[in-house]
């Protein structure tokens, strides 16, 4: 994935290079806090609800229904925080997606993205998201420092991945929200009770999201129970006959 995901980089960079994102940044308006989204989110609990079109795992999820519409119906249903996928590769992703969306919604908005280079922070201000994901599993704990240097500098938020213990010295206090994966992105089984012990080892007073495999409104509340605030869901929503209604439904 990372070695594809570099290709992908080096051809924006040569097609849009640095210079020019910070010439949009510059016009964008301040980025509205995810975190504070979901801290604020009514009973505790602040939903993230995705747009993914396909995953290396499922295969084809939904490739008909509009990116548009779909974060304009989440919005209307309150969600806490819109995460779209921008890989283009795996996710069937593309960064027009959020450029397209942004306009219709005041709802935080996640960039879903495997993040390895910072030309990908900039990019994700430039098109207007709130946040960005940062992947321990795909990272060094120094990159991970790094990029929440830039993505703070430009008025982002960082949304921390996590699924081992291993990869808990990835983390440190700067990190605006963590998130942790329930579902094993080597053999795609997805262990609730595996994300609560991983949650137990961080600060109390930290945002956690807990991510994937979350279709049942008990497992959300047993999750909340467990000092999850955030719960990030997209094959639930997307798998809908409309996923524009889904949430409010
Ligand atoms: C959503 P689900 O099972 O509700 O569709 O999962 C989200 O957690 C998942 O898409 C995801 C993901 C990722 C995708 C979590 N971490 C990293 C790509 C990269």
């Amino acid at each position: 994935i990372i070695a594809q995901k570099q290709v992908e980089v080096t051809a924006a960079k040569t097609a849009v290079p640095v210079k020019v994102l910070e010439q949009t940044i510059a016009q964008q308006p301040a980025a509205i806090s995810l975190k504070a989204s979901i801290d604020n989110a009514e009973n505790g609990i602040g939903i993230i609800s995705e747009f993914k079109r396909k995953s290396p795992s499922k295969g084809i999820i939904n490739n008909l229904a509009d990116c548009t519409d779909t974060v304009t119906g989440y919005a209307k249903a309150g969600a806490a925080g819109i995460s779209i996928l921008t890989d283009e590769q795996f996710f069937m992703g593309h960064i027009d997606d959020i450029i397209k969306a942004r306009p219709y919604v005041h709802t935080p908005i996640l960039r879903k993205d495997f993040t390895i280079d910072e030309y990908q922070v900039f990019e994700a201000r430039a098109i207007g998201a709130s946040a960005i994901l940062l992947i321990a599993a795909c990272l060094t704990a120094q990159q991970v420092k790094d990029f929440t240097r830039l993505a703070h500098q430009l008025n982002l938020e960082v949304l921390l991945e996590l699924h081992t213990e291993e990869e808990l010295d990835h983390f440190y206090d700067d990190i605006d929200l963590v998130g942790i994966n329930n579902r094993n992105l080597k053999n795609f089984e997805v262990d609730l009770e595996h994300s609560i012990k991983l949650a137990e080892k961080l600060p109390a007073h930290k945002t956690k999201i807990a991510e994937s495999g979350l279709s049942k409104v008990e497992n959300v509340l047993y999750l909340k129970q467990q000092g999850f605030n955030g719960f990030l869901m997209g094959e639930h929503f997307m798998r809908a006959e409309n996923p524009a209604t889904a949430l409010a439904n």
